[in-house]
């Protein structure tokens, strides 16, 4: 009995050759529809479905292939005895090859707009079926749901006349892969049409964006995977133009430099070491908001990776290639400055794209045996919000640098406590156990330059300890969250020195 192979895909690319190989080997190729009829314009001989089935392909193609005549011949132990009596009884054949692609959902709903009827039009169900039943029939069957295996499928089946169990094996684990991410794809455009925030399960999928030399520690084994259908403004979605491959350690840097540039509409630079700002500038050109950011910090910019929001033109690139730098992330480089960046041999530059604004709508961390979500922070300095609680009110200047101050602190790790002037970060106490000894760090990093300066806290002052060491170096104005039970020794704290103090009455915690 001939060889019977079922092919009937949804993306036709890589088929025909695959088709026609197939049937030189000597294979019945049974199809559906749309893809019969792509097979046999191309000269290939074709069984329908519908011929094996008995059974005409019915409403719209919902029902092609749920049958027995197809199931039984995917399902059956092809040398048990009972199967093979009951496939002799029914008229059944086995299929040995399944060449299955689905629906193309991800896309469907990845466009905009997508009304809900050609999203569940794209749910596939014979499909998964087949690749499901083939997969657990691995035994027999060599099921492939992914056309850059037909090429190495082709070739065992060249050389040995059949695939291997261990081929059989791995292909069926790619198809329940697949099949479970495809169901995750449609679980999540069902939940939120639904409007489920939190459902009993979830079901979302991540796929291999890149495998990394090793993690936080050379020891570690680790890998980069990306969310299809995340936020596309993002190091998931970057495209790296030059440089050696990302870290691990690189991709956390990376992410948290762009959540921080994220805040500016001007032109702005950021520098991250270690998750936390080391610098953040704004100017009315990019060289001026990197001039800034150098200046802000010119010993922990050493190594730092650089967020910025305009492309980088040659003055910025030329002030950029004066320092060592792991990576610039930009929405483009110029040519001229690419030129000049791109003579470093090992330095990463990185584009994605500002101009797209899908959002995410949870941030995923791990915990040892779970995950937490929650909405990202993205509530930003309202008008509304803001009380000036001391008699003095901070001059335009110091609003300014408040404002800049409040953006940043809410990117560092907690306890943080930025100073900042008008137009950048001047010291940045970030990841402390206590308030006051971040305030501590920030302001002896500012030094001098805290003078005339504001301060920004994450979260309110247990006490007045803050405001006295703020004062002690020259600060003037200061914002925070305000909400403690000491507030009033803070404000009058303030008062007495001349600081103008300001709560938000939002705090903006980062563990
Ligand atoms: O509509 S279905 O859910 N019902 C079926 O019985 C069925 N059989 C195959 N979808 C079904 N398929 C899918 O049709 C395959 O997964 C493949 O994506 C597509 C191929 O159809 P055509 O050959 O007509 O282009």
């Amino acid at each position: 009995m001939k060889k019977r192979a079922l092919l009937s895909v949804s993306d036709k690319n890589g088929l025909l050759p695959f088709a026609q190989e197939l049937e030189s080997l000597g294979y019945e190729i049974l199809s559906t529809g749309g893809t019969m009829k792509h097979l046999k314009e191309n000269g290939v001989a074709v069984t329908a479905v519908d011929e094996v089935t008995g059974f005409p392909e019915i409403m719209e193609g919902r029902v092609k292939t749920l049958n027995p005549m197809i199931h039984g011949g995917l399902l059956a132990k092809q040398d048990d005895p009972v199967h093979k009596a009951q496939m002799e009884e029914h008229g059944i054949q086995p299929i040995d090859i399944v060449c299955v692609n689905l629906y193309p959902f991800k896309e469907t709903i990845s466009k905009r707009d997508v009304s809900e009827e050609e999203a569940i039009e794209n749910i596939d169900i014979g499909g998964p079926a087949m690749l499901r039943a083939s997969a657990k029939n691995y035994n027999y069957v060599t099921v492939i749901v992914d056309a850059t295996d037909y090429g190495y499928v082709l070739g065992e089946l060249k050389t040995e006349g059949q695939t291997s169990i261990e081929t059989r094996r791995k292909l069926a684990a790619k198809v329940f892969r697949h099949t479970a991410a495809y169901d995750a794809f449609v679980s999540g455009y069902l939940t939120d049409l639904a409007g489920e925030e939190f459902p009993e399960q979830l079901t979302f999928t991540y796929e291999l964006k890149q495998p990394l030399r090793y993690g936080e520690n050379p020891h570690q084994h680790a890998a980069f995977y990306s969310r299809p259908l995340s936020s596309d403004f993002s190091i998931a979605y970057a495209e790296q133009l030059h440089g050696k491959e990302l870290s691990y350690n690189n991709i956390q840097d990376a992410n948290a430099a762009i959540q921080i540039v994220k805040e500016f509409e001007k032109p702005a630079a950021v520098a991250v070491k270690h998750m936390n700002p080391c610098g953040v500038g704004i100017g009315e050109t990019l060289k001026e908001a990197f001039d800034k950011v150098h200046e802000a910090d010119p010993v922990s910019i050493f190594g730092g990776i650089i967020a910025l929001n305009r492309e980088v033109d040659e003055a910025t690139a030329e002030k950029l290639s004066e320092i060592f730098l792991e990576i610039i992330i930009a929405p483009a480089f110029t040519e001229q400055a690419m030129e000049l960046l791109t003579k470093k041999k090992n330095i990463r530059l990185l584009t994605i794209p500002f101009d797209q604004h899908k959002k995410d709508k949870w941030n995923v961390v791990s915990v040892e045996g779970g995950l937490l979500i929650q909405e990202p922070d993205t509530y930003g300095y309202k008008d509304a919000d803001i009380r000036v609680v001391t008699e003095r009110q901070p001059t335009e200047q110091e609003w300014e640098a408040l404002k800049l101050g409040w953006a940043v602190v809410k990117h560092v790790k907690s306890n943080a406590i930025a100073v900042t002037d008008s137009q950048m970060t001047l010291g940045v106490g970030a990841g402390q156990m206590n308030r006051v000894g971040a305030a501590r760090i920030a302001l002896s990093q500012a030094g001098e330059r805290a003078k005339g300066a504001a301060l920004s806290s994450d979260a309110f002052f247990p006490m007045d300890d803050t405001v006295e060491a703020a004062h002690q170096a020259g600060i003037t104005a200061i914002i925070q969250p305000g909400g403690s039970v000491k507030d009033e020794a803070s404000i009058k704290k303030a008062n007495e020195y001349g600081i103008a103090m300001v709560f938000t009455g939002v705090r903006h915690f980062k563990h």
